[in-house]
C-alpha cells in the first residue's frame, strides 16, 4: 500500500491537496477534520465532545481521535493506500498510528509536511471564514490559537517521522499546481 501523510499547520493546503493527490493515485482520503465535523453535523455523542474543542481551537483527545481512525484503517483494509490528513497530531497519535498500520501488515510510506508562512496561514483561513461557516475560520483569535497548538504539540511529530528517515518537507507557498507538482515528485521518487 501507499500510504501518505499530509503534514502542516492549519490552512497548510492538506485538504486542497489531498483531494488532488486522491484523484491522481486512487487512494482512500482520511480527513480527521473531514470525520470530526462530520460527528458534529450528525449531532452524535463524539461530536457534541469535539465541537467544544475545535471551536476553541484546541485538538480533539487522542483517544477519540485514535478510535475514529482505526474505525476507518479496518474499512480500507484492501485499498491500494490512504491518504493521511490531518492525522497525526501528536506524537501518541503517531505512535497509536505505527501499531494499527502494523496489525493492517503495512506501514507509512512518506511524510509530505507543506512548509507556509504565519501570514500566508492567517490570510488563508480568514478567507475560508468568509465563506465556508466553519466557526474555528472565523476568529482570528482562534486561528491564532490554531497555529500555536500546531507549534507546541504537532510539529514534534515532524521529529518523530525524521527519526524514521520518513519526513520530507515541501515549500507550500505558490499556485496548487505547482505545490502539487512538488508533492507528486516526492512521491513518484518513494515509489521509484
Ligand atoms: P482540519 O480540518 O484538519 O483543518 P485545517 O488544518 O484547518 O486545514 P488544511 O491544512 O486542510 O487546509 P486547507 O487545505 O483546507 O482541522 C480542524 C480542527 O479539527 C483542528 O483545529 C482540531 O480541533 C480538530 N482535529 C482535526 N484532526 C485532529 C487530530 N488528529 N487530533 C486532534 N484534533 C484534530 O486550506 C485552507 C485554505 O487555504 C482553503 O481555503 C484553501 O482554498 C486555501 N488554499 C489551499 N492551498 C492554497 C494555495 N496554494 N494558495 C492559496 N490558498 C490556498
Amino acid at each position: 500500500m501507499l500510504n501518505i501523510i499530509l503534514f502542516g499547520p492549519p490552512g497548510s493546503g492538506k485538504g486542497t491537496q489531498a483531494e488532488k493527490l486522491v484523484q491522481k493515485y486512487g487512494l482512500v482520503h482520511i480527513s480527521t477534520g473531514d470525520l470530526l465535523r462530520s460527528e458534529i453535523a450528525n449531532k452524535t455523542a463524539l461530536g457534541l465532545e469535539a465541537k467544544n474543542f475545535m471551536d476553541q481551537g484546541l485538538l480533539v483527545p487522542d483517544e477519540v481521535v485514535i478510535g475514529m481512525i482505526d474505525n476507518k484503517l479496518g474499512e480500507n483494509k484492501d485499498s491500494k493506500g490512504l491518504i493521511l490528513d490531518g492525522f497525526p497530531r501528536t506524537v501518541a497519535q503517531a505512535e497509536a498510528l505505527n501499531g494499527v498500520l502494523t496489525n493492517h501488515n503495512t506501514s507509512i510510506s512518506a511524510v509530505l509536511a507543506l512548509n507556509v508562512t504565519d501570514t500566508e496561514l492567517k490570510d488563508r483561513l480568514l478567507k475560508r471564514g468568509a465563506t465556508s461557516g466553519r466557526p474555528d475560520d472565523a476568529d482570528p483569535k482562534v486561528i491564532e490559537k490554531r497555529i500555536n497548538v500546531y507549534k507546541d504539540q504537532t510539529a514534534v511529530v515532524g521529529d518523530f517521522y525524521t527519526k524514521e528517515d520518513k519526513f520530507v518537507e515541501i515549500a507550500g507557498e505558490g499556485s496548487i499546481e505547482e505545490i502539487f507538482s512538488r508533492l507528486t515528485a516526492q512521491i513518484e521518487a518513494v515509489t521509484a
